[in-house]
């Protein structure tokens, strides 16, 4: 953790570019759009000023004289840098495509790439990006400071409950009309407000508390479910036999030789069909112990479990894995959708999934779908599901019951 010399502050942006013009060119830019800027040349000053000044936002510079771009960013992802990265260079948009993808894949948060020679106007889109993103930053900041988890903090949050689900809502992309909802668990801390995933996901599954957690997740998010559901089957009853809920399953939690017994007989609890419960598996998680996961899968599909493959084409993606595995849907990693318009590369990415997802006669959702454009695309790729912010953001179940009508009597693509 780094020590507090100064109190955050989300205006700051440092420069690393070892160019002075370039370098002050992009600080005038930054000022006028209200920043508050620094500039090193050297990495050294770079590092010391990332320590002491803390700032929200890095503009890099990728290869100058004496240092590696792709090092730095590199260490940045090491100390688990929550600043907003903007990655410039001159050279050549393929290169800079790849630095952007790999620094992503490294947990960085990318606003975005500035060939250069770039146009004024370029670096200030960059600049103003979305207020939503700031007030993330504010949250992540945050929890640079807080506390550490510990096994026992975490055991107490499950058994009082505090871990809640989210809704995030995904699309059919033909019809605009409700497909499903995906779960994501939140930490309503007492102290601490709300604590994401991020925070708490790796280090439940390193204390061996994540068994507990997932069924404590689809617990409480069946219960809400099921309450959707009611009000759907008054108002849609169609639409209730489809919509699905997906949850997220960590490799660990698929250890428990019981897991298909304890969910199926959730299931019965609730009285929601196995066919519209959709298990998402990281590729990494499914490859643990090849053949015990491929006899749990294949139960789970038995009993009539939907299988998603998440984040497909990063990390440990593979296509073996896709084609030896009984999954019967790809979710597309965000980190190509929300590049998809930008970026040559991520739409062919897009395109060899949606032919490989539709050769293998499987369900095709695109994560992280964050405007209209990117939906159009999508859908004229033949990509069968969307979801991310341009369609809503992930809601706790009181606005999801709220919205229950509407969204059951609505055509509408906004939710
Ligand atoms: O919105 P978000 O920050 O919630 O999700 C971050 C990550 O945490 C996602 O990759 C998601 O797969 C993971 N995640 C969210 N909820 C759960 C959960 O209940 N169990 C597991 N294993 N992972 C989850
Ligand atoms: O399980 P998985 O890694 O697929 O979880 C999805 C993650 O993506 C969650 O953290 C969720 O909050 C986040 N997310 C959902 N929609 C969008 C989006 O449109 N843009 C971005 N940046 N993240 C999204
Ligand atoms: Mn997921």
């Amino acid at each position: 953790m780094m020590n507090t010399t100064h109190p955050i502050d989300t205006n700051r942006l440092l420069i690393l570019e070892d160019d002075i013009n370039v370098a002050k060119l992009i600080s005038n830019i930054a000022i006028r759009a209200g920043y508050d800027t620094h500039i090193t040349t050297t990495p050294d000053e770079f590092w010391a000023r990332m320590t002491d000044w803390k700032p929200a936002f890095i503009v890099i510079d990728l290869i100058m004289p004496d240092m590696d771009g792709v090092e730095v960013l590199s260490r940045l992802s090491m100390r688990n840098c929550k600043s907003r990265i903007i990655i410039t260079s001159g050279v050549g948009s393929r290169i800079l495509s790849a630095a952007q993808r790999s620094a992503l894949e490294q947990g960085l948060d990318v606003a975005g790439v500035l060939p250069k020679p770039f146009a004024t106007l370029q670096l200030k889109c960059l600049l103003y990006a979305d207020k939503q993103a700031d007030l993330a930053k504010n949250l992540l900041l945050e929890s640079e400071q807080r506390p550490p988890v510990t096994f026992h903090s975490l055991a107490e949050a499950i058994e009082k409950k505090q871990l809640i689900a989210f809704f995030q809502p995904k699309i059919d992309c033909d019809s605009g009309k409700l497909a499903g909802f995906e779960v994501l668990a939140r930490w309503t801390h007492p102290e601490e407000g709300l604590i994401y995933p991020d925070e708490f996901i790796s280090i439940a599954e390193q204390l061996n508390l994540i068994q507990p957690l997932t069924y404590h997740v689809i617990e409480t998010s069946f219960t809400d479910f099921t309450r959707y559901l009611d009000i759907a089957r008054r108002t849609d009853p169609k639409l209730a036999e489809t919509i699905t809920i997906s949850i997220n399953i960590s490799a660990k939690a698929l250890d428990d030789q019981a897991f298909a017994t304890n969910i199926l007989s959730l299931c019965t609890k609730h009285n929601i069909p196995t066919r519209q419960v959709v298990l998402e598996l990281t590729e990494s998680s499914a490859m643990n112990d090849p053949i015990t996961s491929l006899k749990m899968l294949t139960r789970l599909r038995m009993q009539g479990f939907q299988l998603a493959i998440d984040d497909f084409g990063i990390g440990y993606s593979s296509v073996v894995q896709l084609i030896r595995l009984p999954f019967s849907e790809i979710k597309i990693d965000k980190s190509f959708v929300m590049t998809a318009k930008t970026d040559k590369e991520s739409l062919s990415v897009i395109k060899f999934i949606i032919d490989l997802g539709n050769d293998l006669g499987l369900q095709i959702t695109a994560e992280g779908v964050e405007d209209e454009e990117t939906l159009i695309i999508l859908k004229s790729l033949g990509c069968n599901q969307a979801q991310g912010y341009f369609i809503s953001y992930p809601m706790p179940a009181d606005e999801l019951l709220k919205t229950a009508e509407a969204l059951t009597c609505t055509n509408s693509t906004l939710i």
